[in-house]
């Protein structure tokens, strides 16, 4: 029987990925007629030695083909695609969909998954399906942690790594341990990861060293206040095969005491998570049937970390530090089945229903100032509760044509209760009485009618060259932060800020939700001698009622109070990758060039500006070498200067740059070393996706000018050595 697959664990990405845990060669690949647009790897992928070098799993989205990070603490970086990023883009991670519970974001859903954990990364950069995921407008990342391996005969195996690793920079230290049985019918899995970082340096001073605060240690003039972390992970995994399915329970710990924000007025001073996701996969003559259960409790504390003032002293009155909580809570039932009506055609049908529940509170602090009083309520009892529905027909119409045809409804109900200031009082141009009085006479609960709509075909013109075109509608609801913050006091808006650029945020209760219509072309081509291969991908997205913001109020500190609205705003790109075999010798095995180019460009046509965080045009290359057990990679990375900035958030331009890294790898017998140059020449730059640096000083209400602000900047020379014995 023809089927057509969702194009997993087909590409270059995966192979390398496979290679990595031994053993996971034995996944099936039934790789007929991929859906168009589901493989987006293109070449450049995430190689083992990547993904072991890693802490932070939201930095692998740059290696592929439209894929950036947007700088967000050191183990929390939001992936952007094709200039949509942070909840625009579906994140799944075992089909879960997960929601970050704090007002910067600190604990996306990516933050959760230790790298070296992932076995397999999906990018839907260009185009999605709506059989993929709703409440997108971005395209969706798929990550799988746990891949059941059974045994193939009575015998029960055992297997499993050990790993850890040092980067000099930082001195980040961290380890991990895998541990895997299983008999023929039964996998038991256990992964535990630890990690511990300090401030990093960039490559020069880019601000004057001194103390971080009146009340603080001494920085250095290369170091970047607020940048150290650390986190564990616990993961525990049972599989059980019977007869045509699978049955799955994942349980899973993450606890991070502190990460720091350099781009954010707080930081994370505890977030704990808890989730636990219970599924059913079955193959039957008829089809598949995926079904999911789970749920995912956050629990993340905001204060002041040692980088940033603690104590406030103003008039008299004293504040010490600023604690701020936020509890999430999500549970969802997901059910996918493919329906294989005949040899041409595959039916998906699928349906989701997701309950979250958020409280963000912000404790009156112990001292005497403005912030003592009531607890200020900044969400309360928030409730973003979604139904989803969706009918999807892929078809193969020839040998060399498919198509697929989909739509999505989607239902998002939200709501929250009555809020309240730390006092009822307007005082010292707080508002707290006047803005919660209007918030909560105002019609909070909103209910969203989400239409999503995909149109993909692909066309083979010959064995390796094919041409990918589509259409999507997508839709996305506001998040909670973007419709029910409430308070326009300087103090308050600078905390909700989702953008790491130094402003405050105000919610908007009546913000619709937004809506992109993309148009894509994808052209692969594969030389008939198999010696290079270049996928080229072009696309135009349009989106209405784009949610961006409009300025409330000019401050005295140079920054601004900006309140959410919906908008009309366009991104346009092209991303262009290509990999060749250079040559091969003798004695120094072969070589292999990769390359990737990205460009985009997006417009606020209303407010007539670019928009915000897009990344300047930008091209990697790298030279592969593998002879024997050992591997090479240098690569390089030329970022042009971003001048296209968004004016509403007085985006700063950022220079061009040239950075070089270097990788090696040995292989022996079960033990693998692999000893990493980052950024070998030591270049100082500004990050041009690094926002505003916040790291260090009284970044509470107006204490940090702008005049005297920078960009973040990026890390500088980095040594980097991890050593992996498997078993
Ligand atoms: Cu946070």
């Amino acid at each position: 029987m023809k089927k057509i697959i969702v194009g997993v664990c087909t590409n270059l990405l995966i192979t390398s990925l496979a290679v990595a845990e031994n053993r996971i060669e034995s996944i099936n690949i039934t790789k007929e007629y991929e859906v168009p647009f589901s493989d987006n790897n293109l070449g450049v992928g995430v190689t083992r030695n990547e993904k072991i070098m890693s802490n932070d799993s939201g930095k692998l989205i740059n290696n592929f083909l439209g894929g950036n990070s947007i700088n967000n603490g050191g183990f929390s970086s939001l992936p952007m695609i094709q200039g949509l990023s942070d909840d625009r883009i579906k994140i799944k991670i075992d089909g879960m969909d997960l929601i970050a519970s704090c007002a910067n974001h600190m604990n996306a859903p990516l933050s959760y998954s230790d790298p070296v954990n992932i076995k397999n990364i999906s990018v839907l950069a260009g185009l999605s399906a709506v059989d993929q995921g709703g409440d997108n407008i971005g395209g969706v990342i798929k990550i799988d942690t746990v891949q059941p391996i059974f045994a193939v005969d009575e015998n029960p195996i055992f297997f499993g790594e050990v790993g850890t690793k040092y980067k000099s920079n930082n001195k980040a230290t961290s380890a991990n341990i895998s541990l895997n049985t299983s008999d023929q019918d039964t996998a038991i899995s256990y992964f535990g990861s630890y990690v511990k970082a300090d401030n990093y340096y960039a490559g020069g001073a880019f601000k004057e060293a001194g103390l971080a605060a009146p009340d603080r240690g001494y920085l250095d003039g290369d170091e970047v206040g607020s940048s150290a972390y650390k986190n564990q992970n616990h993961q525990f995994s049972i599989s059980k095969a019977i007869d045509n399915e699978i049955y799955q329970v994942i349980a899973a710990y993450h606890d991070s005491p502190y990460e720091n924000f350099n781009n954010q007025r707080m930081d994370s001073v505890g977030n704990k998570n808890y989730q636990l996701n219970v599924s059913q996969k079955g193959e039957y003559a008829w089809g598949k049937l995926t079904s999911r259960i789970y749920i995912d409790d956050t629990n993340h504390k905001h204060n002041f970390g040692p980088d940033k003032q603690y104590t406030y002293t103003n008039m008299g009155n004293t504040s010490l530090g600023m604690p701020m909580e936020a509890d999430g809570f999500t549970a969802g039932l997901a059910v996918d089945s493919e329906i294989f009506m005949n040899d041409q055609d595959t039916l998906k049908v699928g349906s989701e229903i997701q309950y979250y529940q958020l409280d963000d509170t912000w404790n009156s602090n112990s001292g005497t100032g403005m912030m003592t009083g009531n607890n200020f309520l900044n969400i309360n009892n928030g409730k973003r509760n979604r139904f989803d529905v969706y009918g999807q027909l892929d078809s193969l119409w020839t040998e060399n044509w498919i198509t697929s045809i989909g739509a999505r409804l989607g239902i998002v109900q939200t709501d929250a209760d009555n809020v309240n200031g730390y006092n009822q009082t307007n005082a010292m141009g707080s508002n707290q009485l006047a803005d919660s009085d209007a918030f909560n006479a105002s019609k909070r609960k909103q209910t969203d009618e989400n239409f999503d709509i995909s149109l993909l075909t692909r066309y083979n013109m010959e064995e390796d060259s094919s041409v990918e075109l589509g259409y999507s509608m997508k839709t996305r609801s506001p998040n909670l932060y973007q419709r029910y913050t409430w308070s326009t006091w300087t103090m308050a808006a600078n905390m909700n800020n989702l953008y790491g650029d130094g402003n405050g945020y105000v919610g908007d209760v009546d913000l619709k939700p937004e809506t992109a219509h993309k148009v894509g072309l994808v052209l692969n081509h594969t030389d008939p001698n198999k010696n290079w291969r270049i996928k080229v991908n072009p696309y135009y997205t349009y989106i209405s009622d784009y949610i961006d913001a409009n300025v409330i109020a000019d401050r005295t500190d140079g920054y601004r109070n900006l309140k959410f609205a919906n908008q009309t705003a366009t991104i346009y790109g092209l991303d262009v990758g290509a990999d060749m075999h250079l040559f091969e010798t003798l004695n120094f095995g072969n070589f292999n060039l990769l390359s990737k180019f990205n460009y985009q460009k997006g417009r606020n046509t209303d407010s007539d500006t670019d928009l915000y965080n897009m990344m300047p045009p930008n091209l990697t290359l790298a030279i592969n070498q593998n002879v024997g057990s050992w591997s090479n990679n240098l690569s390089m990375i030329l970022v042009d200067e971003k001048d296209d900035v968004n004016s509403t958030r007085q985006e700063r331009e950022t220079a061009g740059f040239t950075k070089f890294d270097l990788v090696s790898s040995y292989q022996w017998k079960s033990v693998s070393i692999i000893g990493e140059v980052e950024n070998i020449l030591d270049k100082s730059y500004a990050d041009p996706l690094g926002g505003e640096y916040l790291g260090q000083g009284a970044t509470m209400s107006t204490g940090i000018n702008r005049a005297n602000g920078t960009q973040v900047y990026a890390m500088g020379r980095s040594f980097n050595v991890a050593l992996t014995y498997s078993f």
